[in-house]
């Protein structure tokens, strides 16, 4: 009984993430997802790739968050649309579902954007198990984190197209190999596109741009 209710329950957050697909495709928006555990980068990377892409996509941002508008207000200082959501009020959800995609989609100018970015909530567990509606899931991992989590935690890194592995500056003061990082994770998934960067610097922050735009520039036909 309880089972068959999961179920139902995940068939319906399956076709609202349909859903959220078709209206994005029809209006040619690309869609990227950014997932991380709490602390990763995400909102950093998104500050860089916003300033990074000024004057040229026009992008959008929808903010996932348990609670605060802290990341919105960081986001909106680009001049960049952006809808916050909050789990708290609805329980606390660990990550963003397609409902609360779809109420956020409602707040943004869709007409005029090019690029979607969904910051996910922070957790390197629950995100990985949502569709969203999105056309690639990319998580954004710290080498602060531990060489061997994407070892650990493999389905964020087997869902995602690509992965950041960020914080590439600190790399000196750490005992950490980045080319373990990167074995590790293609270990789990070796179709991944991995990108070296740090999103303080803007070191490595090239290569990165230059695949979202070309993925924007694939949806846009
Ligand atoms: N040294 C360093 N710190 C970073 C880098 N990217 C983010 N941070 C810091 O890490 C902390 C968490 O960053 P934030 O973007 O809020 O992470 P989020 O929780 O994943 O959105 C902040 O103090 C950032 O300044 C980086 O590339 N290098
Ligand atoms: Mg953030």
């Amino acid at each position: 009984m309880e089972i068959k209710l999961v179920k139902k329950v995940l068939a319906a957050h399956d076709a609202l993430a349909g859903e959220i697909r078709a209206e994005l495709s029809q209006k040619r928006i690309y869609c990227v997802n950014i997932m991380s555990s709490p602390g990763a980068g995400k909102t950093t990377l998104l500050e860089r790739t916003l300033a990074g892409l000024a004057g040229e996509l026009r992008a959008g941002v929808i903010e996932g968050d348990i609670t605060t508008t802290n990341d919105a207000d960081r986001i909106a200082r680009y001049g960049t649309p952006v809808a916050q959501i909050n789990t708290e009020p609805f329980g606390g959800d660990c990550h963003v579902g397609a409902n609360f995609v779809k109420t956020a989609l409602g707040e943004l100018p869709l007409d005029s954007l090019d690029l979607l970015i969904i910051e996910n909530v922070g957790n390197l567990v629950c995100p990985a198990e949502f569709d969203l509606g999105e056309d690639d899931k990319v998580v954004v991992f710290s080498i602060t984190e531990g060489e061997d989590k994407p070892l650990k935690y493999p389905l964020m890194f087997r869902k995602s197209s690509a992965c950041v592995v960020n914080k590439l500056d600190l790399a000196p003061h750490l005992d950490v190999d980045t080319q373990t990082i990167r074995a590790n994770v293609e270990n789990v998934n070796p179709k991944i596109r991995i990108f070296q960067l740090s999103a303080k610097t803007g070191e490595g922050l090239d290569p990165w741009l230059d695949w979202l735009r070309e993925r924007v520039k694939a949806k846009r036909g």
